[in-house]
């Protein structure tokens, strides 16, 4: 891709939709992956499990085991960066009209004028969320991939319905507003949640559950304070949740040492919508590899404990 080669979506949300987004920091769309759809992920979903993809991490079952498809995802809380691996996960992050929505909202908040819809990715993560498993404790998510505009946006879909049983997401609308980043501290609820730290400081009575049909998908502000609860029914909370950013700007994300924030970029990206006004730095090949998330619920038992492995989001 060169800066001038365009990505075309289409127009999906109505002028109102996107300042209803810009106000509330999140926007849920009903029915935008189909049945068939869906069907893909799932067997996507099941492929990565079985290893079937060359990857340092998701080695390949034993077929002489006959392993379920529900065995070999009984372990699984999240798989992250399952695009490096899986060209249908790929497929999935530039999925036209989820596309043609992020090229509306992204980074809608800015001035008019100051956008053309430009749209780039750099993390997915593939939750399975079996039952009994955790959820993830109060965030933002640019408390993790920082943005130097305020334009990181997760565009969650939905592979399974998500219920407030089976853990959906929560959201305080309106949190992204100021821009403000609350502390975290570690919480001390390993039955509900995950590993990943808490943040506080914030009026929690104001959350509301996100729950939608399998087909949905929800988009939100990296700044939008948002959780997820333990999975408390007997199927899974399938959701592939990729997040993207204006592509205009950089994206000082795991700085290494010494390096300068001002001119950080991590260029592990895929461009999805409109130009990559930095083209000219190319873009790098991720490793063949993910990251298996951990919780309660998968931790084999103390002394054999494997250590947690470090959270993107
Ligand atoms: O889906 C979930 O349970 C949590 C997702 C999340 O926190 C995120 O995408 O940042």
């Amino acid at each position: 891709m060169t800066s001038d080669t365009r990505i075309d979506v289409p127009r999906v949300l109505s002028d109102q939709q996107v300042r209803d987004f810009v106000e509330n920091g999140y926007h849920i769309q009903p029915g935008l992956i189909t049945p068939e759809e869906l069907e893909e992920l799932k067997k996507d979903t099941i492929d990565l499990a079985r290893g079937k993809y060359p990857c340092d991490s998701l080695k390949p079952v034993d077929d002489a085991q006959n392993m379920s498809d529900r065995e070999v995802l009984k372990n699984i809380l999240c798989i992250h960066q399952p695009h490096h691996v899986s060209p249908v996960t790929l497929k999935y992050i530039k999925h036209p009209k989820v596309c043609g929505i992020l090229s509306q909202i992204t980074a809608a908040h800015l001035p008019p004028g100051s956008w053309d819809g430009s749209v780039k990715c750099m993390q997915s993560m593939l939750f399975v969320k079996p039952p009994g498993f955790q959820g993830q404790a109060w965030h933002q998510d640019e408390i993790y991939i920082p943005t130097r505009d305020r334009s990181l946006i997760g565009a969650w879909i939905a592979i399974d319905d998500a219920t407030i049983q089976n853990g959906c997401l929560w959201v305080v609308p309106g949190s992204h507003k100021t821009g403000y980043l609350y502390p975290q501290k570690a919480h001390d609820n390993e039955e509900e949640f995950d590993f990943a730290p808490e943040s506080y400081g914030f009026d929690e009575s104001k959350e509301v559950p996100v729950e939608v049909k399998a087909g949905a998908v929800v988009f939100f502000n990296g700044y939008l304070l948002h959780r997820s609860r333990k999975n408390r029914s007997d199927i899974y909370r399938r959701v592939l949740v990729n997040h993207y950013m204006n592509a205009w700007s950089l994206l000082p994300w795991d700085i290494a040492e010494g390096e300068r924030p001002a001119n950080a970029d991590r260029r592990a990206i895929v461009p999805v919508s409109g130009i990559d006004p930095y083209a000219w730095k190319g873009v790098k090949t991720p490793p063949k590899s993910v990251w298996l998330r951990t919780c309660k619920a998968n931790r084999p038992p103390a002394p054999e404990a494997a250590p947690a492995v470090a959270a993107k989001s």
